[in-house]
């Protein structure tokens, strides 16, 4: 939705939806077949659900640690959910549960998977795969990503379940994440609401996963929104769907004192034990010692943090290598080891933190939270849409998009000259992080290339092919500094669209991370063949693929085959400075005479 201006038409234009308590009824009548399933771990702990094993170790002050494990294959993935349980028992530390990273092609309904573009995680076939995965270690399973909030919400919530997971997400990606060529946010919807049914009318109580990083937090300006969205999502789980929102957040937490201030204020806000808290790996270089520094420094936070205040989070250490590559198993178990060594020798520290300024962070992030949730709500209400009818908020608050939500009711003072028309409660650290590199990379500009650009008139049309924007978000901070105009080609386009914005534009500018980087520009290719448009390529982000010839499973670097199919690779964005400049003088020499002879 581009349009500023809301009416309950441009939001939802359809006359009629399926009736939400239609909805809730077919996921209470699936649960009358689908069942939690036998779990090696619930069997091991003896307990009914995860949600216990949480508030059992939250009592004792019991830190809970979780792993992420991103392979393509069953086999590797199940191999390492073993090797890492025994490794880190060997070494007297437990993990607690495994982040099971499925691939963003298990977001489609079985029968549409088939040549949809795949990214690099993992594909389960079969609801036993589920299964075997799910009970390779006495470890619990978390299915957090593309099961609820997809348009295969109900089979991939079946599996799950089945296979004796009670930790199921992402709702934060139903608000943000698109899949190439699915349109259908309606089905997307319903199922969503259907298998949140499913999951809340078992007899034990299921965890409903949302990383609102996934989510509209990583795309706010404010903390204080971010933190709203819990609050609105509690609404449509808990209050609406009689279910049990939990909440990850962290990726994007980069600030310390913000970050501790968070966890306090979601701990006061809800009595569902947390998920887990993502590794701020926004921070991550290619530097292995620096890296080992940013872990120690946001898991110190976190570990503090939990012994204060147990919220039931686990705290995940993410391998340093993460900006690189997918980890290897044994970079999973030394982070899990650094970690549990750095549990045990943190037991005090809270006795030397003063922790006056958190507790005001926190106070006012949860008083613009509510205001944020009520703005919202009462916004929308205004409008029509019907806030007590979850199908109606869910898709008004996923069309609106997280800008126009902030914009139209952010919690702060209003403020033209603000990203989002609001002076920040507490600014993201992504603003500053964005900015910071931004500054970095204008440094590098020569004064030549410089005036070539900011003279040239090139408009240049920026544009993600998946959820990943801030790379986009920094060249275009960049593209602005140099004077050029930018055309906003959006975040998870499909080529189609994008050859619609590059007709207009002199160069295009594409981030891309998941894995597809390949396929999308061949796609491009030949759309704009089809349009007959010849123009510029330039591609950054992680450029690789997993290969179908693969036999390690594990993704390779695919930049030569960009090159080969006419993209100008950029390994950093200052890559990007010299090939534009000489499009520039290229389009336009008497410019470039000029220039040379001032
Ligand atoms: C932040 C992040 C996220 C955030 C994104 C938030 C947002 N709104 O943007 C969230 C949490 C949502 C996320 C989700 C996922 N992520 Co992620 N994410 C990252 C992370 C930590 C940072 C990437 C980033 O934005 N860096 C900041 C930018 C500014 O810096 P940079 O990447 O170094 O880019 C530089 C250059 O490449 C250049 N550049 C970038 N693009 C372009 C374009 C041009 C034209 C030019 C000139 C230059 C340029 O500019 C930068 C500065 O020089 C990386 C790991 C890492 N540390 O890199 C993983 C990573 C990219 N994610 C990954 C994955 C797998 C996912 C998920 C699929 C996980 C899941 N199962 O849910 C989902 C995505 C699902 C989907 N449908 O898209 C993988 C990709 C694996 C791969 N291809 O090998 C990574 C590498 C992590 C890993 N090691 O497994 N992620």
């Amino acid at each position: 939705m581009q349009d500023n201006h809301l009416t309950r038409s441009s939001v939802l234009p359809e006359n009629e939806f399926v009736c939400t308590e239609e909805l809730k009824q077919a996921g209470h009548k699936l649960a009358g077949t689908i069942s939690v399933g036998y779990s090696e771990f619930l069997t091991f702990e003896n307990e009914l659900c995860e949600l216990n094993y949480k508030n059992r170790q939250s009592a004792r002050k019991k830190i809970m640690q979780h792993a992420q494990i991103g392979f393509r294959s069953l086999r590797r993935t199940c191999d390492a959910a073993t090797s890492i349980y025994e490794a880190l028992e060997k070494n007297s530390f437990r993990v607690d549960r495994f982040g099971i990273c499925l691939d963003w092609s298990m977001g489609y309904p079985k029968e549409f998977r088939k040549g949809k573009p795949r990214g690099t995680g993992l594909i389960l076939e079969t609801e036993d795969e589920f299964v075997k995965l799910a009970n390779a270690a006495p470890v619990a399973p978390h299915f957090g990503d593309f099961v609820i909030g997809m348009p295969a919400a109900i089979e991939n919530t079946k599996a799950a379940l089945q296979a004796g997971s009670t930790s199921i997400g992402n709702l934060g990606q139903y608000f943000t994440f698109e899949l190439p060529g699915w349109t259908d946010d309606i089905q997307t919807t319903e199922a969503s609401i259907i298998a949140i049914s499913l999951a809340s009318a078992q007899k034990v109580p299921v965890l409903i996963h949302s990383n609102i990083d996934d989510g509209f937090a990583s795309r706010f300006t404010d903390l204080a929104s971010a933190l709203g969205s819990v609050l609105l999502e509690q609404y449509i789980v808990d209050e609406l769907l009689g279910g049990k929102v939990s909440h990850c957040y962290g990726h994007t937490f980069s600030q310390p004192l913000s970050r501790f201030a968070f966890q306090k204020a979601l701990k006061s806000m809800t009595n569902t034990p947390g998920t887990m808290i993502y590794g701020n790996t926004t921070a991550f270089s290619d530097n292995d010692a620096a890296n080992y520094a940013v872990l120690a420094a946001y898991l110190n936070v976190d570990i503090q943090a939990q012994m204060l205040r147990p919220s039931g989070h686990a705290i995940n250490p993410v391998p340093i290598t993460e900006a690189q590559r997918i980890p290897t198993v044994e970079e999973i178990i030394n982070a899990q080891i650094f970690c549990g060594k750095l549990v045990e020798k943190s037991s005090d520290y809270c006795e030397i933190i003063n922790s006056h300024p958190t507790d005001d962070l926190s106070n006012r992030l949860i008083e613009g939270a509510n205001r944020f949730k009520r703005n919202v709500l009462e916004g929308l209400c205004d409008i029509g849409i019907d806030i007590s009818d979850a199908l109606e908020l869910m898709l008004s608050l996923r069309r609106i998009g997280a800008k126009t939500l902030e914009e139209k009711f952010g919690p702060g003072e209003p403020d033209g000259k603000a990203p989002n028309r609001h002076k920040p409660i507490e600014p993201s650290p992504v603003l500053k992080e964005i900015s910071d590199l931004a500054k970095k990379a204008c440094a590098g500009i020569s004064s030549d290339e410089f005036n070539t650009l900011s003279n040239s008139n090139l408009k240049i049309v920026t544009a993600t092919t998946d959820v990943h924007e801030y790379g986009k978000r920094l060249l275009e901070e960049i593209l602005k500094f140099i004077g050029l105009e930018v055309i906003d080609g959006g975040v998870s386009v499909d080529a189609k669209s994008l050859t619609k914005f590059a007709r207009q534009a002199d160069a295009i500018f594409l981030s891309t991370y998941n894995g597809i980087a390949l396929d999308f520009l061949e796609q491009l290719n030949s759309e704009l063949e089809n349009q007959q448009h010849k123009i510029p390529i330039f591609i950054g982000g992680k450029l690789n693929k997993v290969l179908f010839t693969s036999n390690s499973d594990l993704p390779v670097d695919i930049s030569n085959d960009l090159v080969k199919n006419g993209a100008i690779v950029c390994y950093k964005v200052e890559d990007f400075y010299s090939p534009l400049a000489q499009i520039a003088r290229e389009r336009c020499p008497e410019q470039n005479t000029d220039q040379q002879s001032v």
